[in-house]
């Protein structure tokens, strides 16, 4: 593969920043503490990839921060790729879109998982069967649910998302991510033993009076 070739796919794909000034870029917020965060974005298609590893560190509020997205009326997708190294299982995942002071987005602001998109993308996970959504009024969010990813799986989830104008509160945005976790079946083995324990000695106390 030649260096000028590989270069222009490069170019294409939207890998690192190019040098263009108002190139769309997606910064982890710290405090994150993700175990491996990349991306990529497909300008000509309008597509954005997240891969995201989440490890034993990583907050259970994630917030990606997206500074100069294109905006306009069109639609964007989000393809996002979660891999779960948390040692939990998850039983829903939530996200939602915050104002640049990391407040709710409300229903006129442009800010959106593109409800009235165009195009209008599904909203899909291939782990969770279910989603619960709230975008009527006072702010934009997501809930994925009816499913598990355990630790060491890797969950997709698919949607839409729209920022129409370029305003001081939708410039910069957050996407906040939060995993409802479970403890995993070695982890559920202990508690149940000592709820069993806790039985015991109070069955002994009960005998004892
Ligand atoms: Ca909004």
């Amino acid at each position: 593969m030649s260096l000028l070739f590989k270069y222009s796919v490069a170019a294409l794909m939207g890998f690192g920043a190019a040098g263009a000034a108002s190139a769309l870029t997606v910064v982890e917020e710290p405090g994150s503490n993700l175990a491996a965060f990349s991306y990529t974005v497909d300008a000509a298609a309008r597509v954005i990839t997240l891969y995201e590893t989440w490890g034993v560190n990583t907050s259970t509020d994630v917030l990606l921060k997206f500074i100069d997205w294109p905006h306009g009326y069109t639609a964007w997708r989000i393809d996002k790729y979660v891999t779960n190294e948390t040692g939990a299982s998850w039983t829903s995942f939530r996200h939602e879109l915050l104002q640049s002071d990391k407040g709710s987005s409300p229903d006129d602001d442009g800010l959106s998982f593109a409800q009235l998109g165009n195009p209008h993308f599904p909203r899909t996970s291939d782990k969770f069967l279910d989603l619960y959504v709230d975008e009527v009024a006072h702010r934009d969010y997501l809930d994925f649910y009816n499913g598990v990813v355990a630790s060491g799986e890797t969950v997709f989830f698919s949607y839409g998302l729209t920022n129409r104008r370029e305003t001081d509160a939708t410039e910069p945005f957050y996407l906040r991510q939060t995993a409802d976790a479970v403890p995993e079946a070695a982890t559920w083995a202990l508690l149940i033993a000592g709820f069993g324990m806790v039985g015991f000695a109070l069955r002994r106390r009960a005998a004892i009076a």
